[in-house]
């Protein structure tokens, strides 16, 4: 039987969205999906409970409450979306079930876990880097280099060093205790995080996976879904 996954849903303009991409890279890599919307946390489980896996996809800015910040430049934010992911990452990873996060899945992950993420970084960092290049320029398979860790277990999926799009201007400031950092941009931005269970990458593999080797993280996730 095909691995069932849970994708989350998102809320923008009054409806529950989800890009086709993820769908899409979980399909190819030979997965059914359900897309999860808000719900009470009953239903949630009973839901997950049927699913191998979760994928936590883009989205709006995390709230900073969750790390106890004040808000300073996080916007929008959907209350309803939050308690959705956090309560998502708190029921896989406590049933061992495998998490793969992307863009805001990567800091909400962080901050599930207790870490802190900048809530802007044109305007809190000193970096050069333009995180959001891949929306300034409409160029959704380019955006900056990222060093990959060779003792991560993305690294055999990515080898060592490539391009990867940017979509992000919130990031990780303080990463969570008990998650590694596996991949760095240029600037020191944690760019991708793992541990038992959870693989996370701050930019967008589902809109690159017409370029080698990009698929394969799909694949991996999926794979690892089926065990
Ligand atoms: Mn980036």
């Amino acid at each position: 039987m095909k691995p069932k996954i849970a994708l989350l849903s998102r809320i923008n303009d009054d409806r529950y969205t989800l890009n086709q991409a993820y769908y899409d890279g979980l399909s190819t890599a030979g997965a059914d999906c359900i897309i999860l919307p808000p719900m009470s946390y009953v239903n949630l489980h009973l839901f997950l409970e049927q699913c191998d896996g979760l994928l936590v996809p883009g989205g709006n800015d995390v709230n900073p409450k969750i790390y106890d910040e004040m808000n300073n430049g996080s916007f929008p934010i959907e209350d309803a979306i939050e308690a959705l992911d956090l309560e998502s990452i708190r029921y896989m990873f406590e049933h061992k079930k495998p998490i793969f996060g992307i863009c805001r899945g990567l800091q909400i992950i962080n901050a599930a876990f207790g870490g802190t993420l900048y809530q802007d970084l044109p305007t809190q960092t000193d970096t050069k880097l333009d995180h959001n290049y891949s929306l300034n320029n409409k160029a959704p398979l380019n955006g900056h280099i990222i060093k990959i860790d060779t003792k991560s277990h993305l690294y055999t999926l990515l080898g060592s060093e490539l391009e990867v799009n940017s979509y992000h201007h919130q990031g990780i400031k303080d990463l969570a205790s008990n998650l590694k950092a596996s991949a760095y941009a240029e600037d020191g931005l944690v760019e991708a995080l793992e541990t038992d269970g959870i693989l996370a990458v701050q930019w967008h593999p589902e809109r690159m996976t017409s370029l080698m080797p990009f698929q394969a993280l799909f694949n991996d996730f999926v794979s690892k879904c089926r065990k």
